[in-house]
């Protein structure tokens, strides 16, 4: 039950002011316990648009429409492995940073267990999330713990002329380049300025456990920010670089193409995954009676609104709930809707705290794309009332 009413937002109430006064009793934690209760006695009406089936256990998805915990339980995150997902034993394994540093060594996870602990809450998503109709619930929302990597890269020493830092996986694979044949470690790289921002960490657990196997034991970046991909599992060896590093998931793949108009002109852009983009969905509609809710999520920034339009009508302001003020959580919403009979079709949009806009479907930025990777545009979804 919605017992709690249709609460004002705090940003709301805080604009409204005087009349609204007595809105400002409602703390935002008050506003939104029950709502995951709530959410297990009203009934889920499925969209009309399905994946296709089975696709939660091909690719192993979050379903939208059975999200009910902020935090993604652990055996519900999606996972992504491009070369397979090694198993490896902590006694086999070591952390090494080498390279442009002064002082190269070599790290136990004993040892980076035993450096002050960094816990983050953070929404990862793959930048290729959204970009087939297949592939829809790539993102999950963990709790992560480790050791920050900024004070162990400033412990190596970095030399004036490492500028660049490179991570590999202990995940290997063939590739064919310019005619060569080599094998290759999975292997991602960050500025030394990106690499030392005090949220990236060398983390060993999520949600209060070990790393799964699949989600990178023993030890992964975790980069709060970033698109999946610079979240390098299965670490083994950091290394310092005096230039950019053009490996196949910097330069090749995970690669946007996209076509800008300058002075009448077309010109091509290809720009590596990085950071991720403003995003929203529509997660699933419900009913309590003859009350009807939709709700969903927005993340990919700090996100100060999410609206949503019914149809042909206005667009109405959502009201935020967990993770509202992080800027790297999802940032759960809901609004009432006077369903009635009939198809109806919902789009979400989210806006951040500088008033940046989730861009519509046919936005020339994504228009112009021609690679499916980063596809955040407003997304729409149709559903039954009867
Ligand atoms: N070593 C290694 N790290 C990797 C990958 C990989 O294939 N190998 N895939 C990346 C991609 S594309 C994504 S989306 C995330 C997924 O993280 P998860 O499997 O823990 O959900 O891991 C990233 N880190
Ligand atoms: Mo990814």
């Amino acid at each position: 039950m919605m017992s709690q009413g249709n609460p004002i937002p705090r940003r709301q109430v805080l604009i409204q002011g005087g009349a609204a006064a007595a809105g400002l009793a409602i703390l935002p934690t008050d506003i939104f316990r029950g709502w995951l209760a709530g959410f297990e006695q009203e009934a889920v009406i499925p969209w009309v648009e399905r994946p296709h089936p089975g696709t939660r256990e091909r690719v192993n998805v979050l379903n939208w429409e059975e999200v009910d915990s902020w935090i993604t339980p652990t055996d519900q995150m999606f996972r992504v492995g491009h070369y397979g997902s090694p198993v490896i034993a902590e006694s086999d394994w070591n952390l090494e940073i080498g390279g442009l540093v002064d002082r190269p060594r070599t790290f136990s996870l004993a040892e980076l267990r035993a450096r002050p602990r960094q816990e983050v809450v953070f929404t990862l998503e793959c930048s290729g999330n959204r970009g087939r109709p297949s592939f829809m619930g790539a993102v999950h929302n963990a709790s992560w713990a480790g050791a920050r990597l900024a004070d162990v890269l400033t412990e190596a020493g970095v030399q004036e002329e490492g500028i660049e830092v490179v991570f590999f996986g202990a995940d290997e694979g063939e590739e064919e380049i310019r005619g060569a044949t080599v094998t290759q470690n999975f292997a991602r790289s960050m500025s030394l300025e990106d690499a030392m921002d005090p949220g990236v960490i060398l983390a060993y657990e999520v949600n209060g456990e070990p790393l799964p196997n699949e989600h990178g034991f023993p030890l992964r970046v975790i980069a709060p920010g970033w698109y999946g991909i610079a979240n390098v599992k299965w670490l083994t060896r950091i290394e310092l670089r005096d230039r950019r590093f053009m490996g196949k998931f910097m330069a090749r793949d995970y690669v946007t193409l996209r076509a800008e108009e300058r002075d009448g002109a077309t010109v091509w852009t290809e720009t590596s995954v990085g950071r991720v983009n403003i995003n929203s969905v529509p997660a699933k509609v419900t009913r309590d009676g003859d009350s009807y809710a939709i709700h969903g999520a927005a993340w990919g920034a700090d996100i100060a609104a999410v609206e949503v339009r019914v149809d042909e009508g206005p667009w109405r302001v959502a009201t935020l709930g967990e993770g509202q003020g992080d800027p790297h959580t999802w940032t759960f919403w809901r609004i009432d809707w006077d369903a009635t009979p009939g198809r109806h079709r919902i789009v979400s949009r989210a806006i951040d705290a500088d008033g940046s806009v989730q861009p519509a479907a046919d936005d020339p930025m994504l228009v112009n794309k021609r690679t499916y990777w980063e596809s955040n545009g407003q997304l729409t979804r149709s559903i039954l009332i009867d």
